[in-house]
């Protein structure tokens, strides 16, 4: 199966991506998690996305905040699939990041998730990788199985409560 790469901007971004990773971890899915900014370390950031593809990567989740420039210069550098996780910031609750990561020029897409939306990262990724890999794509299955399950049971313990 290919790797997911998790690369987040700082850090500061871990309790939020870790929810990625863990989610991709139980799928089954080899992650590897770097911390590359695409201003603090340009150049690791270039040759990282460079290379991506030959080193066994399907995907890669790029999580920043503020002017999150990360996933749209990964993708810049690479033709995988790139997923922009925008973190919330301090100043705009995370509006300023999901601007950066969101509006691309064409030619060079970034899918983008919800702010610190990083489960969510998490799952897009994993169906990317199941388009290529039929046991992965049967774990999804349940898994989506089980979240209307989930669901179903809720309605009817709520039982029309509000009716
Ligand atoms: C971005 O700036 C990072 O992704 C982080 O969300 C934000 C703040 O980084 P720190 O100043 O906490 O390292 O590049």
């Amino acid at each position: 199966m290919k790797k997911a790469a998790v690369i987040m901007g700082s850090d500061s971004d871990a309790p939020v991506v870790s929810a990625a990773v863990d989610r991709l971890k139980s799928f089954g899915i080899p992650v590897e998690v770097r911390i590359i900014s695409a201003h603090r370390t340009p150049g690791v950031a270039s040759e990282f996305a460079s290379a991506a593809a030959e080193s066994g990567f399907g995907v890669i989740i790029a999580a920043a905040g503020k002017a999150a420039h990360l996933a749209g210069f990964i993708a810049a550098h690479t033709t995988l699939p790139v997923i922009g996780l925008p973190m919330k910031s301090s100043f705009m609750d995370g509006l300023d990041s999901l601007l950066s990561v969101v509006q691309m020029p064409t030619g060079v897409p970034v899918a983008t998730v919800g702010v610190g939306a990083a489960e969510n990262a998490g799952i897009l990724a994993a169906q990317i990788l199941a388009l290529s890999d039929d046991a992965l794509a049967a774990k999804l299955a349940e898994f989506k199985a089980d979240m209307t399950r989930k669901v179903m049971e809720k309605d009817e313990a709520f039982g029309g409560k509000l009716d």
